[in-house]
């Protein structure tokens, strides 16, 4: 982890869904990733020309709110290029959480960012889920939906290697102060999702299901609890994992 000053940038808070594509006969939403043209460097800072490019999203879903006052703004950016996806995510955090230090520990019981993807637009029962919290600590699995009698089974020794990073602007599990807020930049190589079944490549109008999430936790103690998706998820089934819950993001080369 490298602790930078940093400003958190909220700029187009009010725009959301780029699209919206109709899918199987729905309407899903979808929202358009540019091709990165230059180099990302991952080290928390969102300061390449690409990232100013890239259309910031909300997350302005909020479940499990366990205290109202506790809905903090942040945000969402993607980019891709022939070798990576590369996710950001910009938060504001008045108490800035992180406790877990090992792989496929429980990162999600911090401040964590979490990003799932089905590498197809249907909505196939497998995810490939990355969770990572401020000590770059990861839960990285495949999840399988309803393998056996309505279980669900999940592959944490996939271990796959990606570069992410963050970057802090206050003090860690320390809630006598009001810190700012946190980013964290993550670029995984396409590599990792290589995968024999109904795959679409990533290429300029390709589309591939996913989730993104930001778990806000608030105090070193506890779970107090704070959650917000970039889509909304189905009152029939506020589960993150169900793939019914997803939106799609459509790769894109134009600038
Ligand atoms: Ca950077
Ligand atoms: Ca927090
Ligand atoms: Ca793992």
């Amino acid at each position: 982890m490298r602790h930078f000053f940093f400003l958190i940038c909220l700029l187009n808070m009010t725009t959301c869904l780029s699209s919206q594509e109709v899918y199987n006969g729905q309407e899903e939403p979808s929202i358009e990733v540019l091709k990165a043209k230059t180099k990302i460097i991952v080290d928390g800072i969102a300061n390449e020309a690409e990232w100013l490019k890239a259309t910031a999203h909300p997350f302005n879903s909020f479940y499990a709110v366990e205290k109202t006052d506790v809905r903090q703004p942040s945000t969402f950016k993607m980019l891709w290029d022939d070798s990576h996806l590369y996710f950001l995510w910009q938060c504001t955090d008045k108490y800035i959480t992180a406790r877990e230090k090992d792989r496929d520990g429980q990162p999600y019981f911090d401040d964590c960012a979490e990003i799932f993807l089905i590498p197809t637009a249907n909505k196939i029962n497998m995810h490939f889920g990355y969770e990572v919290n401020l000590y770059d600590a990861s839960n990285d699995f495949v999840f399988i939906n309803n393998i056996y009698k309505n279980e669900n089974f999940v592959v944490k020794a996939y271990n796959p290697h990606f570069e992410v990073a963050s970057t802090v602007d206050g003090s860690i599990n320390d809630n006598s102060d009001i810190d700012k807020g946190w980013s964290m930049e993550m670029a995984i190589p396409i590599s990792v999702f290589h995968t024999n079944g109904p795959v679409t490549p990533i290429k300029a109008g390709a589309q591939w299901a996913f989730m993104a999430i930001r778990q806000d936790r608030n105090d070193a103690e506890g779970n107090r609890r704070s959650t917000s998706t970039i889509f909304p998820l189905s009152s029939k089934d506020q589960n993150v994992h169900n793939p019914d819950n997803f939106g799609l993001m459509e790769f894109v080369d134009k600038h």
